[in-house]
């Protein structure tokens, strides 16, 4: 069989280093941990000078080849194009979308030099497989250096609807080289449909039957592949964690009051400060119920170079202390605030631990901590997923208590219900979405993906 050749952005060391927490980070692990293959990135590293040379580290059945970056590409790349023009539009922010106008050319540029770095690496019949928003014109560039290889791309974020992705000056550039891949995959079938909207409405190319694409001179073939969880993984974790000392340490503090958790990358994507203010709300209205229950919110900070995150983190500190400091009492406080990162063994701990999840994103390509939640739980006594309709998680599991997370009053009456729900109800949904998480796992979606990429249609082609 094919090498599989994975290029992601951010590549952990390899060297038993903590890697930053993150949906695609958890992915690709399961995934090369799967497969084997070779994973072909940034090392997360920033340099005084020019970008490092190729480091090269074996692990198992994966090799882990990465690039430190100089402090212009990284900020110009990382920083500026990617996580200050893509993420933000992406996820329908245009008017945090501030550096769309400059740095297009950094991007380009470390895309090409990464491109430079991977090709004396590949092997004639490796299948390349390359991940998200940061490098999206990889495929073209390594088409036009003469790679002739089976090459995939998969969006782990939203692509927004096309009135927006036109905000971006770069669109066309950026989706013309979409069309460059051989197989596009999306997480819901609105991502796709915006992308088809694109294709027809604004390339003036056409979306056949099958699911080919034609634009640009191009053809692609473009698909759904829900991104999901290593189940038995996380269902065994969860049964574990209870017996830690660590767990027994929570519980007892919980001092007989139910647990609503809630974890996130602290971004503003999540929807963290609409959230709290939605717990405020509960604690308002329900006063009855305050001393019922405790909320515990952890948030590990991420990409904290970039000045609305650092904004976004000062902002929930505020509303985290104004809360307590309202709602508290000398003995206890209802919110618990936490900027850490935790052992994925011990979250699936927490989760199981809990009545109630808030997973409230504004916009979110799945959400894979929806998922965890659900898998984590007791099936004899399941906690209850209130769940953002603008997660794509929703899709697949909207036998949660689906909300939208700007209607602070829906979300409070949420953990109203959820608190007062029966464990019939409980056990009922929690069936459904359990259903749901375990019909498309990880293997699924992996397998799916590069069944797609190596079946028959899988050679790109320019179209005649
Ligand atoms: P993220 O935006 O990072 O992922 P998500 O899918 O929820 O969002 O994944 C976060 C991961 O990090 C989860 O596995 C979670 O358990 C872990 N994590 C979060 N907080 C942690 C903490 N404090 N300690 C340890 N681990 C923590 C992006 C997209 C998502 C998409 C994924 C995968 O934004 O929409 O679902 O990629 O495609």
């Amino acid at each position: 069989m094919s090498r599989l050749v994975v290029v992601a952005n951010r590549v952990p060391l390899g060297d038993g280093s903590r890697s930053p927490p993150g949906g695609l980070a958890v992915a690709l692990q399961e995934t090369l941990a799967a497969e084997g293959g070779l994973w072909f990135g940034w090392s997360g590293r920033v340099v005084a000078g020019p970008a490092g040379e190729l480091q090269q580290r074996k692990a198992g059945a994966i090799t882990f080849a990465t690039l430190d970056l100089s402090r212009i590409d990284h900020g110009e790349y990382y920083t500026g194009f990617a996580n200050r023009c893509l993420w933000p539009a992406f996820h329908y922010r245009v008017d945090l979308a501030t550096d769309c106008g400059r740095n297009f050319d950094g991007y380009i540029r470390v895309n090409r030099l990464f491109a430079r770095k991977l090709l004396p690496l590949l092997d004639r019949d490796d299948d390349i497989w390359v991940h998200d928003y940061h490098l999206i014109p990889m495929g073209e560039i390594l088409r036009e250096a003469g790679a002739h290889h089976r090459i995939g791309f998969f969006l782990h974020t939203p692509l927004p609807a096309a009135e927006i992705l036109v905000t971006i000056p770069a669109h066309e550039r950026l989706m013309r080289a979409l069309c460059a891949y051989d197989l596009v995959g999306f997480q819901t079938a609105g991502d796709l449909r915006a992308f088809h909207d694109y294709v027809r409405y604004e390339a003036g190319g056409e979306v056949l039957a099958d699911g080919t694409v034609r634009a640009y001179g191009r053809i692609c073939r473009a698909d759904v592949f829900p991104i999901g969880l290593d189940v038995d993984n996380i269902v065994a974790a969860g049964e574990a964690a209870m017996d830690s000392p660590s767990l027994r340490r929570l519980r007892d503090s919980l001092q007989g009051r139910e647990m609503i958790i809630g974890v996130d990358r602290l971004d503003y994507s999540k929807g963290l400060i609409e959230r709290f203010r939605a717990i405020e709300t509960f604690l308002e209205i329900y006063a009855a119920s305050r001393n019922r229950v405790a909320f515990l919110q952890i948030a590990p900070p991420s990409r904290a170079e970039v000045p609305e995150y650092r904004e976004i983190r000062r902002q929930l500190e505020g509303e985290a202390g104004r809360i307590n400091g309202q709602f508290g009492e000398p003995d206890r406080v209802p919110l618990h605030y936490l900027n850490r990162s935790f052992r994925r063994t011990t979250l699936a701990g927490y989760f199981r631990l809990s009545r109630a999840a808030l997973v409230t994103p504004l916009r979110d390509g799945m959400n894979l901590v929806a998922k965890e939640f659900v898998a984590a739980q007791d099936a004899e006594d399941p906690g209850v997923l209130i769940l953002s309709r603008f997660a794509g998680a929703a899709r697949q599991l909207s036998a949660a208590v689906i909300v939208n997370p700007y209607d602070t009053r829906a979300v409070a009456d949420a953990i109203h219900r959820a608190i007062a729900m029966s464990g019939g109800e409980r056990k009922e949904r929690w069936g459904d979405m359990m259903k749901a998480v375990r019909g498309y796992d990880i293997a699924r979606w992996r397998n799916d993906f590069l069944a797609g990429l190596r079946g028959p249609a899988g050679a790109g082609a320019a179209a005649t």
